[in-house]
């Protein structure tokens, strides 16, 4: 049987180093032992194959009847996104001959040219649109896309696929930041990995005595969910 999705997911993490133990502060001032940095996709090979796992679990979800099948534009919020939208797209493409638009922001407005805000296949009325992004924590950047796209024309979004759900729960629920995410906007928010099973699939990986630093750093970082 093929290994679970997570579980290889967890690997190519630890593979290309984008899974990081130490201390950090995080976008909302939270302090954190560990940090996942999408940044640390940087080569042809790296993003081609994190466009492959985001293509594989949306195939996924839509096999599932939990994610519509017609999708389209999958939109990446600029910057980090971008590169997930287009390698996505490639690999719905490529694996999957499944033909579907990538779209971006601008972070600054474009008086000249074109003059738009979004780049890519353009927004229309009754579209359907899948985000795309890297790592939520409080979901301060979905909260900050969605009137984005709203504002440019009335697109239906079904649904958010993240690299990694931290399970960080709201300030003032006992909700995660993503149940309140699909409670807010009213769409389904998906993670090729969440930390409980990456963690979880790390210690398999390293086994339980192989690498004393890591699976005590995995320790330490599982007591914040
Ligand atoms: P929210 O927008 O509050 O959900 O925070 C998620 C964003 O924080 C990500 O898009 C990253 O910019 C950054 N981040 C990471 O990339 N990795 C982490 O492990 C944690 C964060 C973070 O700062 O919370």
């Amino acid at each position: 049987m093929p290994e679970a999705l997570h579980t290889r997911f967890t690997q190519f993490l630890l593979e290309s180093e984008a899974l990081k133990f130490g201390s950090f502060t995080l976008k909302s001032g939270r302090q954190s032992p560990y940090f996942i940095n999408a940044g640390a996709f940087d080569d042809g090979a790296k993003i081609a194959t994190l466009g492959e796992f985001y293509a594989e679990k949306i195939q996924h979800e839509i096999a599932e009847g939990r994610l519509d099948s017609r999708i389209d534009t999958v939109f990446g919020p600029a910057y980090k996104g971008i590169p997930l939208a287009v390698s996505t797209s490639i690999a719905l493409q490529n694996r999957y001959h499944a033909t579907v638009g990538y779209t971006f922001d601008r972070k600054e407005r474009k008086d000249h040219g074109d003059g738009g805000i979004m780049v890519g296949k353009p927004l229309q009325d009754g579209m359907n649109v899948l985000l795309v992004d890297d790592v939520m924590t409080a979901g301060t950047a979905v909260r900050e896309v969605v009137p984005k796209l709203k504002s440019v024309a009335d697109v239906n979004i079904i649904g958010l696929v993240l690299s990694v759900d931290r399970m960080e729960k709201t300030k003032d629920s006992d909700l995660s930041a993503v149940q309140a995410v699909e409670n807010e906007f009213g769409f389904p928010v998906f993670a090729i990995a969440n930390v409980r099973e990456i963690f979880a699939a790390g210690k398999q990986l390293f086994g339980e005595d192989g690498a004393p630093y890591v699976t005590d750093q995995i320790a330490v970082a599982a007591q914040t969910y």
